[in-house]
């Protein structure tokens, strides 16, 4: 529950508390905890996502390349050599995004795809490798743990978390009626589980 115009001295506050867990972290691309295989399920995470909200997935790549600490370019990524060719030039950062404000920076990045992206992302905690808390999560960033769970599956998900809050959906009904539709019900539930899904 935001709050709206409270007195405070001589003007008024206005804020609101958003649980970032509950959204896809970018810095994960940064993460090499969990090896290749891992660190290629959180790359897929963000293509997923970018192309449910309509955005191009190439931009993950570019997105890889201003948090990766090396200077190889990506196949349609940007490393130093394409920022410092730029007026003013500057260096890719090689390093974890601070905030969402630095997204300006990296090739592709249009104030309209930010605008498009920002409320379904998080760069906390910075050094990736959080679980997702799917009490506070929107269907979409559902939708990115796993490529089997369509939009109404992820609605019916969000509807039984807001009915009965928990730490543990393996076990729920919905879930299991859920994973049951997925195409491969066993193979869903794990990968969701590495994901973050909470494990019983
Ligand atoms: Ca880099």
């Amino acid at each position: 529950m935001p709050i709206k115009n409270y007195a405070i001295g001589d003007g008024f506050l206005t804020a609101q508390i958003r649980d970032e867990t509950g959204k896809v972290n970018l810095n994960d691309l940064a993460s090499t905890s969990g090896g290749e295989l891992e660190q290629k399920k959180k790359v897929f995470r963000v293509r997923r996502l970018f192309e449910l909200l309509k955005v191009n997935p190439n931009l993950v790549d570019t997105l890889i390349d201003w948090i990766d600490q090396d200077d190889a370019p990506q196949p349609a990524g940007a490393e130093s050599l394409y920022y410092q060719s730029l007026r003013p030039p500057y260096r890719a950062a090689n390093s974890p995004l601070p905030g969402l404000g630095d997204l300006r920076l990296i090739k592709g990045f249009t104030p309209d795809i930010i605008e498009r992206i920002e409320p379904y992302v998080t760069v906390y905690p910075l050094e990736g490798g959080a679980p997702m808390n799917l009490n506070t999560a929107d269907p979409i960033v559902i939708q990115t743990l796993d490529p089997s769970i369509t939009q109404s599956i992820a609605l019916e998900i969000v509807q039984d978390v807001h009915t009965k809050p928990r730490s543990n959906l393996i076990g729920s009904a919905v879930f299991k009626k859920s994973a049951g539709r997925c195409a491969t019900t066993t193979t869903s539930s794990r990968t969701i589980s590495r994901h973050g899904w909470p494990l019983p």
